[in-house]
């Protein structure tokens, strides 16, 4: 682990009253933010919090099976690299404890507010600050940084007579860990990353798990491993291994963007990872049915050793009809079939592009975000907003990654804060928001750059596109380009007034 941040008497900030930054969520952003801001000699900082610890969608996303789909050692972040990884893709217990850790060892964690709900913000002209509501009261801020995550609030299906099923039905981000499943029938609802790591997990518990596919997923080996007590220790040893190992892992990730962009490398890749399927799946009719009909990465490319022969097993059933309603006793498809299922499991994933805070964030002339945007988010670099001075959106609209670490764009997203911070201050100003022209020749550029790719044009319907279908979702290009283009602040993109 890194070197913790120098002082450890940062002052506890006061319950209510005015900050200089004031940051909404405790996950990776929202605690990354506060170290890099404290770094920068900025401590007046406080962090709401809805729950009662931090770790944000790494707390939350407890299921069974949750791991990280990128290596740990690039899905670490960069100024905390941790030699202690249990596995090359480590689970959600360890992931959430890196975050503790790194927390704590940077002493963020008291400028946390737990159970603090932020229920709405607005800008003020006059003073040129931020006052956040939250469940117990109002705060001021010079700044407001929205760190809480696309992947925070589930996306529950509206399916008929849902709230009639008698037995236990949960969330896998809401996951009921009282509930045993030994020897019960389970329904799993979907078939996105998070199901493939929870059916594999439970299969040899339960006596029948269900598992409802509307859209099969593409699927590539993981080749997780367990890392060795040797090789930890040579990565405290030698830190430099490990940073190698990183840069060798982020090559290979932004190699890995090139099928994406190009059809001819997707084909081939479509080729090699059908291969895996083929491989796993030896019944012709199963595979049949496991085989997606889109461009690959069109939805999240998913990685899995274990999905496909979790599927082949003698207790599990896929069905790929659509369901039509649910009932007490389990769920009914059009073919007119019922699925008896004790327990219920919606893998259904979450509300992305809906940025639940939209509607209750005023900025200037009391226009909220949702106002602002009409159901599709936009921003300058991802991070700022038009008519939104001082307010920063932590992996914001279009900074979303099918194919590496979404670690590197935050970090990337805190630099161009914090520089914009300090130019403020240096050009004598309060506040700062980019052009009207500016975010605008931005989202063109995004929406140019996005229109002939597999995410916008691979023949599937995804969380990626919002719901006008503009991709408001992923940058279309890769990690390095996000770095040299959102890194550096363009002062003439910037309005600084106050
Ligand atoms: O959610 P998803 P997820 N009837 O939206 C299906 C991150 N993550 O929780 O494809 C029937 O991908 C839906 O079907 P379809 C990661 O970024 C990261 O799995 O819409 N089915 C789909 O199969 C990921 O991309 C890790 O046709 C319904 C599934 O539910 C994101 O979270 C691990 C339905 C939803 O899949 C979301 O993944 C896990 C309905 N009414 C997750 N509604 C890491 O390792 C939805 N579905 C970092």
């Amino acid at each position: 682990m890194s070197a913790p941040t120098s002082s450890a008497t940062l002052p506890t900030p006061p319950a209510h009253g005015h900050v200089r930054v004031l940051i909404v969520g405790s996950g990776f952003s929202g605690i990354a933010m506060a170290i890099h801001l404290r770094r920068a000699g900025i401590e007046d900082v406080v962090i709401l919090e809805r729950a009662a610890s931090l770790g944000g969608t790494w707390r939350d996303n407890a299921y069974p099976g949750c791991a990280c789909d990128v290596e740990s050692v690039l899905y670490s972040l960069s100024f905390a690299p941790n030699p202690d990884w249990s596995r090359t893709f480590s689970p959600q217990p360890d992931i959430r404890a890196y975050l503790e850790r790194v927390a704590r060892e940077h002493d963020v964690v008291r400028l946390i507010r737990f159970n603090e709900n932020v229920t709405g913000a607005h800008f003020d002209e006059r003073s040129t600050r931020w006052t956040i509501s939250g469940s117990s009261g109002d705060w001021t801020a010079d700044a407001l940084v929205l760190a809480n995550g696309a992947l925070s609030d589930p996306r529950i299906p509206t399916l008929p007579g849902l709230q009639d099923f008698a037995g236990p039905k949960f969330h896998t981000a809401q996951w009921d860990h009282r509930v045993a499943l030994a020897g019960q029938r389970v329904a799993v609802i979907g078939t996105g990353a998070s199901a493939i790591q929870v059916i594999p997990a439970i299969q040899p518990l339960v006596s029948q798990l269900t598992v409802f596919q509307r859209t099969p997923s593409w699927v590539m080996p993981r080749w997780d491993r367990a890392n060795s007590a040797r090789r930890r220790a040579l990565y405290r040893r030698f830190p430099l291994t490990q940073k190698a190992l990183r840069l060798l892992q982020y090559v290979r990730h932004e190699a890995l963007f090139v099928p994406f962009r190009h059809p001819w490398a997707r084909r081939f890749a479509e080729a090699v990872i059908g291969l895996h399927l083929r491989y796993q799946v030896r019944d012709p009719s199963l595979r049949a049915a496991l085989t997606p009909h889109y461009a690959i990465g069109c939805k999240r490319l998913l990685l899995s050793d274990d999905y496909y022969p979790a599927m082949t097993q003698p207790n599990v059933s896929l069905v790929t009809a659509a369901i039509t309603r649910i009932v007490p006793n389990g769920v009914v498809t059009a073919d007119g079939r019922t699925h008896d299922a004790d327990v219920l499991v919606l893998a259904t994933g979450f509300r992305v592009t809906d940025w639940l805070l939209a509607p209750v964030i005023r900025g200037r002339g009391g226009r909220t975000l949702a106002d602002a945007w009409q159901g599709s988010p936009k921003a300058y670099m991802g991070t700022t907003v038009t008519g939104f001075p001082n307010l920063f959106t932590l992996m914001g609209p279009n900074t979303a990654l099918g194919h590496s670490s979404v670690l590197m764009m935050m970090e990337t997203q805190i630099r161009h804060v914090l520089q914009l911070l300090a130019l403020t201050a240096r050009r004598g100003a309060r506040v700062a928001e980019p052009t009207a022209e500016a975010q605008k020749q931005f989202v063109r550029w995004m929406d140019e750059n996005l229109a002939t790719t597999v995410w916008n044009r691979g023949g599937c319907s995804s969380w990626y596109l919002d719901r006008t279908g503009r991709n408001s979702t992923l940058w279309p290009f890769g990690v390095g380009r996000f770095r040299r283009t959102v890194s550096r602040v363009r002062v003439g993109d910037y309005l600084f007034s106050g």
